[in-house]
């Protein structure tokens, strides 16, 4: 019995030198294992029980149970001493100053931070603002829920022109639409301001359209438009060539092809050069070459008289470029629906 006590004793030694030096919790899980685990040194101690009287197995076990709660107590004490170590060290590593004022963009990227900026079309739809607002144009807006009335009616569409179905529309149930073009914004301006009058109208214009590389159901136009004593069409295109002269920076290669919008008279439509594939054929510009970018025309005298002018006093042009195309060609951007994509990757190339 002594024996098996004095090995009790010895374990403690053992035990409580393995514990004092634990490096970590694992260590202590170990040690606790070793000394008291089910497979440990004293289960094995205690199965040699059997060779002893009742009286020196009860000793035997007192000791057993002694030993048991002393090392359970050693293990909890080391284990708060270590949790308290790792809490100082990490006070010192991961010490985070409150006092400092944080990024506006370290969630979005903690490990570059990035600057957002303006949209490339919001971009290309500033350029050609400075540039008309040089040339005597002013800003104007119009709503993108209308009414038939300015979206067709007053652009002389008759109620069953077959020229509706050029554009796909969404009608709400209501009785209104969501603008498929921003000549709404011709009605509107001829509403309220007095000619001679120069404006541009940019804005989201809506279609329900199939989407492809060069179609979205919701897109970006910039209408334009003049009223004045005298207007040619010489005085429309020269129009047509500065804008795209001052986007480009160089000249560009155009075609001018008859256009038909019941809303002018005579009208055309001005197609670029693709850009995208110079010319070669590609998705975007459907393998013809071209992509129609800025349809223009004067003023249907229709137009004039449902706005109260005389078409004998006034005359007008107009031109509604479609400014996702007009971007596209601008970058060689080969997909109109990156644009409302959301892609980081692609916006931050701009
Ligand atoms: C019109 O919307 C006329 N309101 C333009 C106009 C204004 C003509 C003033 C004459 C005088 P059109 O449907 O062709 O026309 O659209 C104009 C431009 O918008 C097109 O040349 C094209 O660049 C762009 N566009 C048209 N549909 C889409 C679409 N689904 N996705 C992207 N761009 C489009």
């Amino acid at each position: 019995m002594a024996d098996l006590i004095a090995e009790i004793h010895a374990l403690e030694t053992r035990a409580a030198a393995a514990i004092a030096t634990a490096a970590n919790s694992e260590a202590l899980q170990n040690t606790a294992q070793e000394f008291i685990g089910k497979k440990g040194a004293l289960t094995n101690v205690m199965k040699q029980l059997g060779a002893l009287t009742p009286e020196e197995r009860g000793n035997v076990g007192k000791a057993a149970n002694e030993f048991k709660a002393k090392l359970e107590a050693l293990l909890a004490q080391k284990t708060s001493a270590l949790q308290n170590e790792r809490f100082a060290k990490l006070a010192e590593t991961e010490f985070i100053d409150l006092s400092v004022t944080p990024s506006p963009y370290a969630a979005v990227n903690a490990v570059t931070p990035f600057g957002g900026h303006i949209h490339p079309i919001a971009q290309t739809q500033k350029k050609l603002e400075d540039i008309f607002t040089s040339m005597g144009f002013s800003i104007v807006d119009g709503p993108q829920v209308e009414d038939d009335y300015h979206n067709f009616g007053a652009l002389n569409f008759t109620d069953d022109h077959p020229a509706r179905d050029m554009q796909d529309t969404f009608y709400t149930k209501t009785g209104y639409l969501l603008r498929t073009h921003t000549s709404t914004v011709q009605i509107r301006a001829l509403e309220r301001m007095t000619p001679p009058l120069r404006i541009i109208a940019p804005g989201r214009v809506f279609r329900y359209e199939e989407v492809d590389a060069s179609h979205e159901h919701t897109f970006y136009q910039m209408e334009g438009m003049i009223i004045d004593r005298e207007v040619s069409v010489g005085n429309l295109l020269h129009l047509m060539q500065t804008l795209l002269t001052e986007i480009f920076g160089r000249a560009v290669d155009v075609r001018l092809r008859p256009g038909y919008f019941p809303f002018v008279e005579p009208g055309f439509e001005l197609d670029m050069k693709c850009l995208v594939c110079d010319g070669k054929g590609c998705s975007v510009c459907k393998h013809s070459g071209w992509v129609e970018v800025l349809p223009c025309g004067l003023v249907h005298p229709n137009v004039l008289k449902a706005a109260g002018l005389d078409p004998q006093q006034w005359q007008g042009a107009a031109f509604g470029l479609g400014l996702n195309r007009l971007v596209m060609m601008q970058h060689g951007i080969e997909d109109i629906r990156h644009f409302m994509s959301g892609k980081l990757d692609f916006l931050r190339q701009f």
